[in-house]
Order: structure tokens, then sequence, then C-alpha cells
């Protein structure tokens, strides 16, 4: 076959096989095998060497035409590749817009978040001002500041969680006001909520995390006719003005006089029923004047300025606000118990 020849069965036998390849891999190896420097036209043009001089310019501009032509057919089947490609990821990832939607569900308070959230609202309308403290404290501001002696039974290994000798997980949201009471001037108007920590044996209303609000007022001339007027506003917003409010004596040892607080029972309207055992009452929270030794230790004088204080605990306040049987599936998070809580 002449090198003419030759060149023509080239172009006809590339642009055959660049009609049709398969692929992206065979289109490439077609290319390669007719026009990379290995390629066939790279062998054809080795042997231009051997042409008479006056041959040698007409076989080079054959050889040209072959060349353009079959790269510009490389091109074209490269191009009509890509929109192959385009084509089939767009058939792929095609959309049917009528499906209907899938729902995402929305998340909702924790039911200790929105009660937590109801008496900070609570007690902000009346002027107090919301404040935190380490869940880690010293001895010293959970027990020593707030008048709790060295034999009390709440220091015993047994009920409080110890890190060291000097530290451990509060047991009260007082020991943060004790700081408070440290730093501030009165008069002093704050609540407390948080988690605190009891060694306690788990049951159905004992856990060894649960969270509390305390709160503290302090001023000249504050008496036990503020705590009662401040605690019965607060137990008619959370239960509704109807409710009748009792207080009884009771122990604290940084409270004195101290007191527990019954609100009657919204159940049976004070009649007694299962939800109040039969008294007619629930108890919500324990209360007092603040003890002087509290207020002396904390370099307030209790000479010139008297205050009261009041714990309240938010897992009861919400088991029964909810009728929730067992304090643990405040802490278990499963999300069948607490999808059924719309919190705002
Ligand atoms: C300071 C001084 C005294 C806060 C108080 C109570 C009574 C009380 C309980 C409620 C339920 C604990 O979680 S509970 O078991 N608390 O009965 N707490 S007086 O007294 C204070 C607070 C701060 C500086």
């Amino acid at each position: 076959m002449s090198i003419w020849e030759q060149l023509r069965q080239i172009k006809e036998d590339g642009l055959r096989e660049l009609e049709n390849f398969l692929d992206a891999k065979e289109l490439d190896s077609i290319r390669v095998r007719y026009l990379g420097k290995k390629g066939e036209l790279t062998a054809i043009l080795k042997q231009m060497g051997k042409l008479s001089p006056e041959e040698r310019p007409a076989v080079g501009q054959l050889a040209n035409e072959v060349r353009q032509a079959l790269e510009a057919a490389v091109a074209a089947s490269q191009e009509k590749l890509k929109e192959k490609e385009l084509a089939a990821r767009l058939e792929k990832e095609s959309l049917d817009v009528t499906l209907p939607g899938k729902r995402r569900p929305l998340g909702g308070l924790h039911p200790l978040s929105i009660v937590q959230n109801d008496l900070i609202d609570i007690f902000q309308s009346m002027g107090f001002d919301i404040v935190d403290g380490p869940e880690v404290e010293t001895d010293y501001y959970c027990f020593e500041a707030l008048n709790v002696p060295k034999d009390h039974p709440a220091r015993d290994m047994q009920d409080t969680f110890y890190l060291g000798e000097n530290l451990l997980l509060r047991t009260q949201t007082s020991a943060a006001q004790a700081r408070v009471m440290e730093q501030r001037t009165p008069p002093i108007r704050i609540v407390c909520p948080g988690r605190v920590y009891r060694a306690d044996e788990v049951d159905a209303t004992h856990s060894p995390v649960f969270h509390q609000m305390e709160g503290l007022v302090v001023d000249k001339g504050i008496t036990m006719c503020d705590l009662k007027g401040c605690l019965e506003q607060f137990a008619h917003e959370i239960y509704g003005p109807e409710t009748k409010v009792r207080f009884r004596p009771s122990f604290f040892p940084f409270t004195e006089p101290s007191v527990e607080v019954d609100v009657s029972c919204s159940e049976c309207g004070g009649k007694g029923c299962r939800i109040c055992k039969g008294t007619g009452w629930i108890e919500i929270l324990g209360a007092g004047m603040v003890h002087p030794n509290v207020l002396r230790g904390c370099g307030i004088d209790p000479d010139v300025y008297s205050g009261f204080a009041f714990g309240i605990g938010i897992d009861r306040l919400t088991t029964t606000r909810y009728r929730v049987s067992d304090i643990r599936l405040l802490f278990e998070n499963d999300g069948r118990f607490l999808s059924q809580f719309q919190g705002r």
C-alpha cells in the first residue's frame, strides 16, 4: 500500500471507529491509537524521510489534513459524550415534584424547662433577678455559709456527692445565693434555678440529680408578711387565684422561723383524693426568714437587714402538673415521652 493509501485508510478507519465508541475510556484509547506519539499517524510520518523531495510536501499536506480531521472528530465525540453523561445524570436526578413532602418533626422544650420558664416568668414579673452558680461547689458555700452544722446529716457521705475534701456537687442552689449576698449590698431580690445533686436511692420519687429554684429577698424591714404575700401570689399565679394557701411551721438550718407551704389540691378542690393522699393539701415549697447567722456570715448586718428565702422543687411541680407517675421519666429522654409536651 502506498503512503497515500495508508493515510486515507487511517482517516477512514479512524473516523469510523470514532463513530462507534462505547464510553470515555474507549474514546481515549482510539485517540491514542491514531493520534498519540506512538500512534498510526506518527508511524507514517516517520516514513516521510524515505520519500522523494518532490513528493514530500503533498504527502505532508495530506497527513496534516488527516490529523485535523481525526482531531476534529475526537473533539466532536468528546462533546457528544459530555452531553450524553449530562443527560444520564439529569435523568437519574430527576425529582417528582408531585410527591407529598416529608414532615420534619419539630423539637419542643423538655417539661422541666417549661415549668422552670414559667417560674422564671412569675418571679421576674415580681422584680426578681435570675442568678446562676456553679454546680461544683465548696463545702463552705453549700453548708458552712448556710448555717448547716458540721454534724448535720446532709453533710454525710451518704447524702452528698463529694469530689474532694472541700469540693462537692451542690445539694441546693442556695449556695449560689450565699455568693451573691457576699458580693451585693441589699436590697437583694434573686431566684436561682438549677440542677442539684443528692446521693439518694433512685425510685419513682427520688433521683440523684434534680432541679430547684430557690429565692432570696434581703432588705431593711423585711418580715414574715412579705414572705406570705410573695409566696401566696406565686401560688395563685401557678395554680389559679381560687387556690387556698397554708403555712405550716417547719425547720431548716438556714431559716428561722421556717415554714412549709401547702396549696389546696386542684384535683379535688380540697375534699381529699388519691393525688393529695386524702389530705386536701399538696406541699409545694419550703421557706423561712433568713437565719441571722447566714446574713452575718455573708457580711450583712442582721441588726440592720432581714430577709426571707424559699425553695421550690421543680421536678415535683412538673410531675404533679403533668401527672407523671415516675420522676425517672424526666431523665431518660425517651422521645415517646418527651413528644407529648408542647413547650414554648
Ligand atoms: C440563702 C439562705 C436560705 C432556701 C430555702 C427551702 C427552704 C426548701 C427545698 C425545696 C424542695 C429543697 O428541692 S427541695 O427538696 N427547699 O425547703 N429552701 S428555705 O433558703 C435559703 C436560700 C438562700 C442565702
